[in-house]
């Protein structure tokens, strides 16, 4: 059956609390909901996240809405699903970039296409390698003590133990002594990451990961911004601790010349960022073959979008820093009727058919901006 129609919708989503970032706090979430239909009736579904607007990267939801009504849902109408990979040559043919827009329709379109089947959309990726993933929560309340309360609430519910801590915004020295107080709360129950989003000069990161390192952080996300290859690259062969690219690792191309230049020895991948599923299993190819740590990355989906990731990264041989798909959990309410399970630190991979996730067309008319 053929794709007859295409919807996209921008989305406003309540969050539990405020959760801050070094160039954005979010207070409600903006998401993009992508829906395909075919001649049957049925339909495929899939989001990307954005956050801060046009603060963190180039898609904002709008541009994502638009850049999809206006030129890619011409060019799907009237065309396979199963043939998604050709579909989407044809579009990086037409459209450049955008690769959000062309992630949330990819994903649609994938959707469906398994739907079509009856399968898992993990199916048409080589199938499933991993049954549930370790996953990480972002301690961002921007306050120590609620932070550490945090902490020790997901140790005890053993949703999480590893915790990530966004250090990009106000004194470096200070975020340092915030993310040491935390490690010393929580000791060795957990693993400690922490994610500057860009906010150091090499001067200020060398000032500071000395001590993170020696405070037992296990990861350094995005110290420097995304287009210093040639720092990243000297902290990576100057500490031990391993210094991740994420705001850098924008598409297949870009994660190649960060693997070439060693500008970071791990990579966070997300869906969006490569501009699909198809995309996303080239970035994790490259990385493999250079030998470089993989990261399932998220920029905050709902349960949707973070069913979408959860899949993709579980027909990934090794994820060594296992992932962040946290999203469904800073959310208020969902989409869709049935939830992401979390259990035993990990994330379960939900199961199909599509990407096992049923969404509630008035929870998406409830949240959707006016207009849409
Ligand atoms: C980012 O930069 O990684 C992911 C988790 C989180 O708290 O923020 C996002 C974006
Ligand atoms: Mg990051």
């Amino acid at each position: 059956m053929k794709i007859q129609a295409a919807e996209v919708f921008v989305l406003d989503m309540p969050i539990i609390r405020p959760h801050q970032l070094a160039m954005h706090t979010i207070t409600e979430q903006a998401i993009v909901v992508a829906c395909v239909r075919d001649t049957d009736g049925a339909e495929g579904w899939a989001e990307v996240a954005t956050i801060g607007g046009a603060s963190y990267g180039e898609s904002t939801p709008e541009a994502i809405k638009v850049n999809i009504d206006r030129y890619i849902s011409p060019l799907i109408i009237g065309k396979e699903p199963i043939a998604f990979g050709k579909i989407m040559d044809d579009v990086a043919r037409q459209v450049r970039g955008n690769h959000f827009a062309k992630a949330v329709i990819e994903s649609a379109i994938v959707d469906l296409a398994a739907r079509q089947r009856g399968i898992p959309a993990y199916e048409l990726f080589g199938g499933k390698i991993h049954d549930s993933l370790p996953v990480a929560w972002t301690l961002a309340s921007g306050d120590t003590g609620k932070d550490i309360e945090e902490a020790h609430e997901m140790l005890e519910k053993r949703r999480h133990n590893i915790f990530k801590l966004k250090i990009g915004k106000g004194d470096a020295q200070k975020n340092v002594e915030h993310v040491l107080a935390i490690k010393q709360a929580v000791g060795d129950s957990a693993r400690l990451t922490v994610d500057v989003n860009q906010a150091w000069d090499e001067d200020t990161a060398n000032r500071c990961i000395p001590a993170l390192e020696e405070g037992g952080v296990s990861m350094i996300e995005q110290p420097l911004p995304a287009w210093d290859h040639e720092g990243m690259a000297r902290l990576t062969s100057r500490y031990r601790v391993p210094i991740l690219a994420d705001e850098a690792a924008t598409s297949v191309q870009e994660v190649f010349k960060i693997a070439k230049h060693r500008a970071g020895n791990s990579i966070a991948l997300k869906v969006c960022k490569a501009g699909g599923l198809t995309d996303t299993k080239k970035a994790a190819a490259i990385a493999e073959a250079a030998g470089l740590g993989l990261y399932g990355g998220t920029m905050i989906e709902s349960s949707l979008g973070t069913a979408v990731c959860a899949q993709i990264y579980a027909t990934i041989p090794a994820l060594q820093f296992g992932t962040e798909l946290f999203g469904p959990l800073l959310f208020k309410d969902t989409l869709t009727t049935n939830d992401i399970k979390y259990e035993n630190f990990e994330i379960v991979i939900p199961d199909g058919p599509g990407f096992g996730m049923e969404v509630d067309r008035d929870k998406v008319k409830k949240y959707a901006r006016s207009g849409n």
